[in-house]
């Protein structure tokens, strides 16, 4: 008994220190979706998210677990979605203010399932949304991190009206910026099939491969907000291709 209460308030006690986060659950076209939790044991889980090993950040811009975190595979489901349909990440608890989100989406393959033997590799993810400095300066601005704390934790993304049908990943990434000179990635994927009568895909330019895109040395991502220039600044670069809205319908 005394052992368990020591374990518990330890894990609770890590859980604050470490003080990072992702995606506990997803609410897709109204539907409920558990994520996964990395900190339960994974044989009682079943999600449309990929596995994730625990809170904190990837560091290394040429991480494999840049794609969709640690281990990045082993989701057991996938959700349906239409196109313009709407997707909320959850985020409980997160703890940090100043940061970018960036939702992307690679195809898998026109079968529903296809997303199950597929790794995210190659050049072509594209960006679907993203939101940074808004207004303010860096230092003390509306960040899309601000967005994400004043709406419950909730973040929520619409799929483009003409996107063709087929399986899909979508990859939530934070980017956070509060520490000096060492940004913090928080990647997080779940399957997607998107139903209905899309005709679109993204051309090349809106076109990355990850890990590749982000630069260790990118001014947007090497900063301190604590100094300036950098503090004071009203712009912030959102590194990356444009996003991808297709066509207005
Ligand atoms: C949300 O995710 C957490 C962590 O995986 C889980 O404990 C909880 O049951 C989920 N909530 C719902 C309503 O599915
Ligand atoms: C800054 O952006 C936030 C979020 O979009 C908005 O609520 C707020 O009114 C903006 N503030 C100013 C001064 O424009
Ligand atoms: C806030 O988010 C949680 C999931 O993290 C959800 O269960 C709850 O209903 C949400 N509350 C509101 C007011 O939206
Ligand atoms: C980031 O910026 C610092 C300070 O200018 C510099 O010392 C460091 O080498 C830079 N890191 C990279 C990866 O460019
Ligand atoms: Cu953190």
């Amino acid at each position: 008994m005394r052992a368990f209460f020591l374990t518990r308030l330890l894990f609770i006690h890590s859980l604050r220190v470490c003080a990072h986060g992702g995606i506990w659950n997803y609410s897709i076209a109204g539907i409920w979706q558990p994520g996964f939790f990395p900190y339960y044991p994974a044989e009682h889980q079943s999600s449309i998210q990929r596995h994730w090993a625990d809170f904190r950040p990837i560091y290394d811009v040429s991480s494999p677990y840049l794609v969709c975190n640690n281990p990045g595979s082993g989701a057991e489901k996938y959700a349906n979605v239409s196109p313009g349909g709407e997707i909320k990440a959850y985020y409980p608890g997160w703890p940090h203010d100043v940061g970018a989100i960036i939702v992307w989406m690679t195809y898998c393959g026109s079968q529903p399932d296809a997303c199950f033997s597929f790794d995210g590799s190659g050049k072509n993810w594209f960006k679907i949304q993203e939101v940074g400095l808004e207004n303010g300066t860096i230092r003390n601005g509306q960040w899309a991190l601000k967005d994400l704390l004043a709406s419950n934790y909730t973040w929520t993304t619409t799929i483009p009206t003409s996107l063709h049908s087929g399986a899909y990943l979508i990859r939530h990434e934070i980017i956070a910026i509060h520490v000096p000179f060492s940004p913090e990635f928080y990647p997080e994927c779940a399957h997607l099939y998107v139903s209905g009568s899309g005709w679109e895909r993204p051309g090349e330019e809106y076109l990355a491969a990850i890990p590749g895109v982000w630069k260790a040395n990118d001014p947007s991502l090497n900063l301190t907000i604590y100094q300036e220039p950098t503090a004071s600044k009203t712009e912030w670069l959102i590194p990356g291709p444009p996003v991808w809205r297709g066509s207005i319908v």
